[in-house]
């Protein structure tokens, strides 16, 4: 070990002990950069990214030989996944948890079309990761005849760059660290999302001719945290004060407790309605007095609406869909309203995920976390006003296995442990489990692709694996057979992490578009189900689990049955494993997206 970044980087703690036991290899007695791609790792290493998820491929064995023999497998360690689309899954869930990027390879452009839709889906959560892939040799003469003729394009980004914060294909292994670089560092600066480098075979498998100068990688990585004017800050401040029923729109804020904190204090100084919406993470207890209505993602909830109605100041913080949501509460108010948001400087021309151009009157133009203590102190000491009475209910109804039976003795058997809810069905009712903690629940897939449930979930168990948090996800049998290889991963390196399948048999949210069409047209609804029930044969879920090293129970298809399973089920878990609970539960929604789902007309 001479190279002093190398020696620095072996003094620092493993991130966790337990998993930089698995994959060890041999050591290679490597101890100096030779070639192209080492520099590539070296720069990785700098990034202080943890773990690197990946399918392999030719087009980048000069990478993975320097991850493993020239890294040691460690700083970051390699994930071995099954499909491209659960390692993008997995760093998603990953930064879910820790708003940090981690990494992911791909194969050429092969795998890189495998991974888009899970990238598409972590751009629309402003989820950050670095996507390395590689092509080549961009060098013509130097490519084996045919196979790395159809895995070289001319432009490979073009694939993702839509819906990629920043991508590049660097030409030699100086430029390749820049890339790397940048690419963590734009990553992980709000507004967060996945980039992608595109390395060159060629250039990965050259032989270095001289050693390539040091630099201070720090230096390359500034932390930028933008303030918040102070005179739109006071500006904000003015409204809210005279205010008399203003509304916070809880949306896309961090994972930090002195945050949540604080939207608390600003809530209560202000005796604001809070909404919150289950696309995106937690942002605000759900059952505090103030908190309007249960949250939902699709059709809000009739309490959110009239506190939308009623008021006379909106605050978004950063809400994922401000245009919409007064479009669900019936068009543009009366009400002023104030934005912090920075997603604007992601939006492009490629994808409409920006949602509908809201009518704001005092834009702050900052991170809601940044903005909300400035804020507080322009506001002043006030009168708090009496909190409000909590708004939602849950008891399930009915002796047939649904979706809110299942919820109800899953929250049960949970308990007091402190638990990530790391996914959750279309079928969900989100007053079913309260949110009380930044981490109790994670959002959405953000994107709507379907399938990326149970990488998330294995993403936020690797995040979370030590940490004394359960990650729980409830995924529907759409999404979970999709995805379920990524489950391979979660038992090859021993993630303790609890999926239960809200299993319908049905690509239900589809029998409801067909529903709705046949309503419109005077057709027969009774024919929804055609081309979307998944029975006949019935598929064994738990056996999915169980052949890829998982502990599987179920089908679980009486509600008497359910308290059990899920307590020997979390006894599975604590115990370090990967579980899988496969419940029958009868198709449906709540009433609120049925209705909104199946109305007649446009
Ligand atoms: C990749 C992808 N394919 C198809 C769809 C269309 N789609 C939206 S929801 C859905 C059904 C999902 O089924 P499941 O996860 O079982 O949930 P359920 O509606 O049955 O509760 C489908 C097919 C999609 N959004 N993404
Ligand atoms: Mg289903």
């Amino acid at each position: 070990m001479s190279d002093p970044k190398r020696q620095r980087a072996a003094a620092l703690p493993c991130p966790d002990a337990e998993l930089g036991g698995i994959d060890r290899p041999l050591p290679a007695g490597v101890n100096a950069p030779a070639f192209g791609s080492d520099v590539v790792a070296d720069a990785l290493r700098a990034t202080d990214i943890p773990y690197i998820a990946l399918n392999p491929g030719a087009s980048y064995r000069g990478f993975h030989d320097s991850l493993v023999n020239y890294l040691g497998n460690e700083r970051p360690q390699m994930l071995l996944c099954l499909h491209e689309e659960s390692a993008v899954a997995i760093a998603h869930g990953y930064a879910k948890v820790t708003g940090k990027a981690m990494a992911a390879a791909v194969h050429s452009n092969v795998g890189l079309m495998h991974a888009t839709m899970a990238i598409f889906n972590a751009w629309c959560d402003r989820m950050p990761m670095v996507v390395l892939g590689a092509t080549g040799p961009v060098d013509a003469v130097k490519r084996r005849p045919w196979i790395d003729w159809i895995h070289t394009a001319r432009d490979q980004g073009a694939l993702v760059r839509g819906y990629t914060k920043w991508d590049d294909q660097p030409a030699s292994p100086a430029a390749a660290r820049e890339a790397v670089l940048r690419a963590a560092w734009i990553a992980n600066t709000a507004p967060r999302g996945p980039t992608y480098v595109n390395l060159d075979a060629g250039m990965q498998e050259a032989r270095l001719e001289e050693p390539v100068a040091p630099i201070e990688t720090q230096r390359y990585m500034p932390p930028i945290s933008g303030a918040a004017p102070a005179e739109r800050v006071a500006l904000a401040a003015d409204l809210l004060r005279n205010a008399r029923k203003p509304v916070i729109l809880a949306g896309r804020v961090s994972r930090d407790v002195e945050a949540w904190k604080m939207r608390i204090t600003l809530a209560e100084r202000l005796g604001a309605r809070v909404v919150t919406d289950l696309k995106v993470s937690a942002a605000f207890p759900t059952d505090h007095p103030l908190h309007a209505g249960a949250p939902a993602v699709i059709a809000p909830a009739r309490e959110m609406l009239d506190a939308l109605r009623n008021a006379d100041v909106l605050l978004s913080l950063d809400w994922l869909d401000v245009a919409g949501t007064l479009q669900h509460a019936g068009g543009v108010p009366d009400a002023r309203i104030v934005q912090i948001s920075v997603d604007h400087r992601l939006h492009n021309g490629w994808s409409m995920d920006y949602q509908g151009l809201p009518p704001v009157d005092v834009f702050i133009d900052c991170e809601p976390d940044v903005a909300v203590p400035p804020l507080l102190e322009a506001l002043g000491p006030g009168r708090a006003q009496p909190p409000q009475a909590a708004q939602f209910s849950f008891a399930p109804a009915g002796d047939k296995l649904t979706v809110d039976h299942l919820a109800d003795n899953l929250r049960r058997a949970v308990g007091d442990r402190p638990c990530a809810l790391a996914h959750v069905s279309l079928s969900w009712n989100g007053a079913s489990w309260p949110f009380r903690h930044p981490l109790d629940y994670l959002g959405s897939d953000g994107g709507g692709g379907v399938g990326g449930g149970p990488g998330i979930a294995v993403g936020a168990a690797l995040a979370l694996k030590g940490s004394g948090r359960l990650p729980v996800a409830v995924c529907g049998d759409g999404d979970f057979l999709m995805g379920v290889t990524a489950l391979w991963t979660a038992a090859h390196y021993r993630l303790p992490l609890l999926i239960v399948v809200a299993n319908n048999r049905s690509f239900f949210n589809d029998e409801l578009h067909q529903e709705r069409v046949a309503r419109m047209r005077n057709r027969p609804i009774e024919n929804r189900w055609i081309g979307q029930r998944i029975s006949g044969p019935d598929i064994d879920l738990s056996a999915m689990a169980r052949a890829q090293g998982v502990v599987g129970f179920g089908p679980v298809k009486d509600i008497k049955d359910l308290a059990r399973t899920f307590d020997e089920a979390i006894a599975a878990a604590e115990a370090g494993n990967p579980v899988v609970v496969d419940v029958w539960v009868e198709p449906g929604y709540t009433a609120a997206m049925t209705a909104q789902m199946t109305r007649k007309g446009d």
